[in-house]
C-alpha cells in the first residue's frame, strides 16, 4: 500500500485469520483490540504505529513503519518469516470492499498502480465493455495480443538509447526528461553509467509514461572504466522494449555485434537547421536536434507506435491476471461471474 516513491511513512497491510498473533510476535505486545492504534517496536527493525482494523477470520491489520525502502523490505521479510504470504496474492475484493464485482475490484487496484494517466480512462470503461462483451462469443486472440501492449500502461515500457560517444544521447535524454538528469559534455565518454527517468509521451489528455534510459557511449576501448560502462549498457539493452540507435553527422552507427539485439528506431542527431526529416530506418534515420527541439514530438510518436500505444480507444482490455487466465482457458461461466454479468 506504500506509495511508489520513498515516503515518510509506509503502510504495510496484513490480512488473514491471525493478524493479532502476527503483531504480537513482531512487537511483543499482547493485547490487540480492534481499532486501537498502538505505538510499538517492530522487532529490531523500526518503531511505528500498528492497528488491527478487523479481527476474526477475515482479519485486517496495518503497520506503519518509516517509509525507507530498506526498513519496509526488512519488515516484509520479518512478516514472511512469521508465516505471511507477500504480494499481489491478496484478493482485490478485500482491498476494495466497495467494488460490486471482482472485475471492478481489480480495476480499482490497477488504477491505484497504473504508471500512465492514460490507463485511468480506459480502465474505467472496462466494467461496461466486458459486461457487454460476455453476452456474445468473445474473439480471444486479438484481445490477448492487444492486452499485452496495453499492459505497458500499468508497468511502463523501457526505452533505451545507444550510440557511439558524443553523439548527443544525454542531451536527448535531458530534453525528454525536461531536466538535467544526465551529464552532458563535449567530451566523448561522458556518461559512465546508465541514467533513467520516467518520460511522459502521448497527448496532454492521454499521457503515457515510459522509462527512458540513457547509456554510456560504446566504442572499442582499452579504458577499464569505459569498458565497464559498456557492459552495463549491454545489460539494460536486454530489458529494452524499444531500442533506439543514435549517431550524429560525424559518426557511424555502432557495430551490430556490439549490441545484443537490433535497434527498432534509428536517429541522426544534431541536425539543428531542420534540413532533414528521415523515416527512422538505418539508411534513412529520423533527423532530430535535441538542442533545438526539432522532431522531438515525431520521435515521441514513433516510440508510441512501436509500443502499439499510439491509438488508444475504448476497447476491451484484459488488464488483470484473472481476466487473462479466464480468456486463455475460455472459461465463459467464470468470465460472466468475474464480470458480474446478469445471468439470463
Ligand atoms: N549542435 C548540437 N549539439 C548537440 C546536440 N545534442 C548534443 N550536442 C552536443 O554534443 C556534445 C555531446 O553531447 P552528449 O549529450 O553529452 O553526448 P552523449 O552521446 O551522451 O556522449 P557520451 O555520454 O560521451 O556517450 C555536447 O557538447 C552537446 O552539447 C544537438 O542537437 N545539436
Ligand atoms: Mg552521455
Amino acid at each position: 500500500m506504500t506509495a511508489a516513491n520513498p515516503g515518510a511513512i509506509a503502510i504495510v497491510q496484513v490480512d488473514g485469520p491471525q493478524v493479532e498473533s502476527v503483531l504480537e510476535g513482531l512487537s511483543g505486545v499482547q493485547d490487540w483490540p480492534e481499532a486501537r492504534l498502538r505505538f510499538v517496536r517492530f522487532a529490531d527493525i523500526d518503531e511505528g504505529c500498528a492497528v488491527v482494523l478487523r479481527s476474526g477470520s477475515e482479519g485486517l491489520a496495518q503497520l506503519m513503519p518509516h517509509g525507507g525502502p530498506r526498513v519496509v523490505s526488512r519488515l516484509i521479510d520479518a512478516l514472511v518469516d512469521a508465516g505471511c504470504v507477500y504480494g499481489q496474492a491478496v484478493d482485490a475484493r478485500r482491498m476494495y470492499p466497495e467494488a460490486e464485482t471482482a472485475l471492478e475490484a481489480d480495476m480499482l487496484r490497477a488504477m491505484s498502480q497504473a504508471a500512465s494517466p492514460a490507463a485511468l480512462d480506459l480502465l474505467m470503461e472496462q466494467p461496461a465493455l466486458w459486461n457487454e462483451a460476455v453476452g456474445a462469443p468473445v474473439r480471444r486472440e486479438p484481445i490477448l495480443v492487444r492486452s499485452r501492449a496495453l499492459r505497458r500502461l500499468l508497468e511502463p515500457a523501457t526505452v533505451v538509447v545507444v550510440g557511439a560517444p558524443n553523439v548527443g544521447k544525454s542531451t536527448l535524454t535531458n530534453e525528454m526528461l525536461g531536466r538535467t538528469a544526465s551529464v552532458v559534455a563535449d567530451l566523448p565518454g561522458t556518461t559512465r553509467d546508465w541514467v533513467a527517468g520516467l518520460v511522459e509521451l502521448g497527448s496532454p489528455d492521454r499521457e503515457i509514461a515510459v522509462r527512458w534510459l540513457d547509456t554510456p557511449g560504446f566504442r572499442s576501448t582499452d579504458d577499464p572504466v569505459e569498458r565497464r560502462a559498456a557492459n552495463l549498457a549491454r545489460q539494460v539493452i536486454g530489458e529494452a522494449d524499444v531500442l533506439i540507435a543514435m549517431r550524429d553527422p560525424d559518426s557511424t552507427w555502432l557495430d551490430n555485434d556490439l549490441l545484443p539485439r537490433a535497434p527498432d528506431l534509428w536517429l541522426l542527431g544534431k541536425i539543428d537547421d531542420g534540413s532533414l526529416i528521415g523515416q527512422g530506418v538505418r539508411d534513412d534515420p529520423l533527423a532530430i536536434s535535441a538542442a533545438k527541439g526539432h522532431q522531438i514530438e515525431v520521435l515521441k510518436r514513433r516510440v508510441l507506435e512501436l509500443l502499439d500505444l499510439d491509438a488508444l480507444q475504448d476497447e476491451l482490455w484484459a488488464f488483470s491476471d484473472r481476466l487473462v487466465a479466464l480468456l486463455e482457458s475460455n472459461d465463459l461461466d467464470g468470465m460472466r461471474d468475474y464480470v458480474g454479468a446478469k445471468s439470463s
